[in-house]
């Protein structure tokens, strides 16, 4: 599989483009946020739910990166995404943290990668260039390749570093649930296993956003299993150029997703690869 990436000049290019359009989607999904917001389908089980505002943030996410980028193929959490010719792929989530969203918790995202590869298969792609923005906190993350990561606050931008935490008894770890309540029972006692030998857990809700957290320094590690490439494309990217260790199995995936501050790699790893094949049977 070629994973070659675009030249810098193409790279940063795509990052502007990755942030201005995660921007004005995220402005979307608030200033039309419905006063009840309605749960337009279920997906995977009964709480995997889509509202109406993630379809509308997924249209017009597909609509500006096609007006951009026609020869570009566009992989999104819901219906819709677009094939190309070009060997980009923008992998998108139009809300990351669907049940925050619903909930009205101010802990959701729209999270926009480039990526080469085919993202659909763990070990087969990488991300160049992305976004991940909080509509509520006006936080924009951003990245590529070589760039290292920033977050930008209204007029502020600062640089991300990640925490010097080298103590596995002194890490906040982050981490989420699926949507199957055998999967999540099967997590749960994963974190049983955890709990006792970490700081504490915490659970955000967006994968999009631990990601940008440990990158950031707002969490020491993360991991989760189940997830989708658009969960964590854009996230994976940030924290990798802010300087955090990211893997998982064959590279970060659905089977295991894991990231971290530099001094608690190897341990965090080894803890949870050994305790995802424990109870989750991988
Ligand atoms: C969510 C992830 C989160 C996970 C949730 C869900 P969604 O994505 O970001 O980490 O724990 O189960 O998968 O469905 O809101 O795009």
């Amino acid at each position: 599989m070629d994973l070659t990436l675009p030249d810098e000049a193409l790279t940063s290019t795509l990052e502007a483009l990755a942030a201005d359009v995660a921007r004005s989607a995220g402005r979307l999904v608030v200033d039309e946020r419905p006063d009840a917001v309605e749960v337009s389908a279920t997906k995977s089980s009964a709480t995997d739910v889509v509202t109406v505002m993630d379809q509308r943030s997924q249209d017009h996410l597909v609509a500006r990166l096609r007006e951009a980028r026609p020869d570009d193929a566009v992989l999104g959490e819901e219906s819709g995404g677009a094939t190309g010719t070009s060997g980009i792929t923008w992998v998108i989530d139009p809300i990351d943290g669907t049940v925050n969203y619903l909930y009205g918790i101010p802990a959701y995202a729209v999270s926009v990668a480039a990526v080469v590869g085919d993202p659909t298969t763990a070990g087969a792609w990488r991300p160049f260039a992305g976004a991940v923005y909080n509509p509520v906190t006006d936080e924009l993350y951003r990245a590529r390749s070589g760039g290292g990561a920033h977050v930008v606050v209204g007029d502020d931008q600062r640089r991300l570093v990640p925490t010097t935490c080298s103590e596995l008894g002194q890490a906040l770890v982050g981490t989420g649930f699926g949507y199957a309540a055998q999967r999540r029972e099967s997590q749960g006692r994963l974190v049983l296993d955890l709990l006792p030998q970490v700081r504490d857990i915490r659970r955000i809700g967006s994968a999009a956003l631990d990601l940008c957290s440990v990158g950031a320094g707002l969490l020491d590690a993360y991991y989760e299993t189940g997830l989708n490439p658009w969960d964590l494309a854009a996230g994976w990217l940030v924290a990798v150029e802010a300087g955090a260790v990211v893997g998982g199995f064959d590279g970060p995936g659905e089977a295991l997703t894991w990231a971290c501050a530099r001094g608690l790699a190897p341990a965090f790893p080894d803890l949870v690869e050994a305790g995802t094949r424990t109870h989750l049977g991988y």
